[in-house]
């Protein structure tokens, strides 16, 4: 198992920002101490895709945090970052897992035991549970109750994720149930600070569920 610190993860959307704004933005959340950074685009070209990775991929390796790509190995391998989130309509884990080598993080969604066992057996890192909440973020999901969250956690011996609305001051639904971290958009990407969200975010985790 991969040594991976999936504590505050944070996930981005550049939708509403220039580029340079956005960059300042992801900047500010690392040095909120986020500790793990995927970058998310749904809309833009494998081109534009791949260069954006490569800024994000400057700034993230300054802190030490490893930047992943959602969706697409191809950009992952491209631009030579860490690893790769995969959900269920995206290339299966055993394939990527083939095509990336043992040394890419692959991560991976899933919503019931059985898409969580069979993303382990393939070979995934970590995974993502949610949405525990609804979200504002744009994202095709449903939301997943937190005894299904524990199950999984439950069932696999891998770092789990529980992402979907969450932010400061409503993760206290997550006490007791054996997650590695939480993931975030907004409460960190839409916030007036995205340093001091990092950083609170952060300490609400410490604070709420001891790690
Ligand atoms: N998958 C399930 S919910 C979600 C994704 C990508 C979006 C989470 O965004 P937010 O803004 O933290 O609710
Ligand atoms: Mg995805």
């Amino acid at each position: 198992m991969k040594n991976l610190d999936t504590r505050i993860y944070f996930i981005t959307d550049s939708t509403p920002y220039t580029e340079q704004e956005f960059l300042e933005r992801v900047q500010s959340a690392l040095k909120g101490g986020v500790s793990l950074i995927q970058l998310r685009e749904k809309e833009r070209t494998t081109r534009e895709y791949i260069r954006l990775a490569q800024k994000v991929h400057q700034l993230a390796k300054q802190f030490n945090v490893p930047l992943i790509i959602d969706d697409r190995v191809d950009v992952a391998l491209a631009a030579e970052v860490e690893g790769v989130h995969l959900g269920q309509s995206d290339m299966p884990i055993l394939t990527a897992r083939k095509i990336l080598g043992e040394d890419y993080i692959i991560g991976a969604t899933a919503k019931t035991v059985e898409q969580a066992l069979e993303a382990f057996e393939q070979g995934a890192d970590y995974l993502g549970v949610g949405a525990i909440y609804p979200t504002t973020t744009k994202v095709k999901t449903v939301l997943t109750s937190t005894e299904m969250l524990d199950k999984i956690c439950k069932a696999v011996p891998v770092p789990v994720n529980a992402i979907g609305g969450l932010n400061k001051d409503n993760i206290d639904v997550l006490k007791g149930i054996k997650i590695a971290g939480i993931c975030a958009v907004s409460a960190i990407m839409k916030a007036d600070d995205p340093k001091t969200a990092a950083e609170e975010l952060s300490q609400a985790v410490k604070d709420k569920l001891g790690f």
